[in-house]
């Protein structure tokens, strides 16, 4: 991410832990988020930097863009700027939009909340009385969030963190948020059917992360601490999931190996 805030190297899973525990998003997490991120997920920068635009295309007047799972606010920052760029080329479709970040992670939202207003200059949760776009963010269980009046919704890797029961409810209640023309941006790991096509992404992904650095012991550790934490699904089992949930079309615009990104469309 782009901003003055240091953000310390990701060397969590560096040193051999014995018993690996769960994955947790707490303060150790947060120190290194966007290092993490970028050097373990192909095309991460590309996919948040893309929500942006295609929020500023979606984008309804006097409507919600949410970024659930917000993390640090890069998907909320992106669509911000991506939003006021759309106005300054007159393409403006904003007018009286407020976008929210969602996040259940304590640390996530309060790093966040520094994130976003020094990047902006912009309180969080204020400018509604102007003509910027306010960001509102929020400490809560995307689960039982009240979605509503949605343009937009970006759910950037964050459905691989719901148990898998849950997820056809969570969709429902974003899809049922959704205006007719308003869009999901689904990004996800996913797996393949396919053991041959299956064991390719996984080696090619675990050369990607050795390229960035990663060691083949943090890459191990890295896997053991995630493997009940984040559990992926085939891109057939998001493009039914979507379909059942009452969006009308969805096609995957980008991916990398075994990380997707979907957009649906209401
Ligand atoms: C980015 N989108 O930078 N409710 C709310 N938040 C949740 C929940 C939940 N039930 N479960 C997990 N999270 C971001 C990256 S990270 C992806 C998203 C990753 C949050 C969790 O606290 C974390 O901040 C985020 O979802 C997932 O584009 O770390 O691989």
């Amino acid at each position: 991410m782009n901003n003055q805030i240091e953000h310390k190297r990701d060397s969590l899973f560096a040193q051999p832990l014995g018993a690996v525990s769960e994955f947790r998003f707490d303060q150790s997490v947060v120190d290194v988020f966007p290092d993490m991120l970028t050097r373990s997920i192909p095309g991460y920068q590309a996919i948040i930097s893309q929500s942006g635009l295609l929020a500023a295309r979606y984008a309804q007047p006097n409507t919600n863009l949410y970024d659930l799972g917000c993390s640090l606010g890069a998907t909320s920052l992106a669509m911000h700027k991506a939003m006021l760029d759309a106005r300054a080329e007159n393409v403006n479709s904003s007018h009286g939009c407020v976008i929210h970040g969602i996040d259940n992670s304590t640390p996530m939202i309060k790093k966040a909340t520094k994130v976003i207003e020094t990047q902006t200059g912009q309180s969080v949760n204020e400018n509604f009385n102007t003509d910027g776009i306010p960001i509102m963010l929020h400490c809560e269980d995307m689960q039982s969030s009240e979605l509503q009046n949605a343009s937009v919704v970006a759910m950037n890797f964050t459905l691989q963190f719901v148990p898998p029961d849950d997820r056809d409810n969570m969709m429902q209640s974003i899809a049922n948020a959704i205006e007719p023309g308003g869009v999901l941006i689904l990004s996800e790991k996913v797996t393949f059917d396919d053991p041959v096509l299956s064991q390719m992404h996984i080696d090619m992904y675990h050369n990607f992360k050795r390229a960035n650095g990663y060691s083949d012991l943090e890459i191990s550790q890295k896997r053991n601490a995630l493997e009940n934490v984040m559990i992926p699904d085939t891109l057939n089992t998001h493009a039914k999931r979507l379909a059942n949930a009452g969006f009308s079309s969805s096609s995957v615009w980008f991916q990398c190996f075994n990380f997707a990104s979907v957009i649906a469309i209401k």
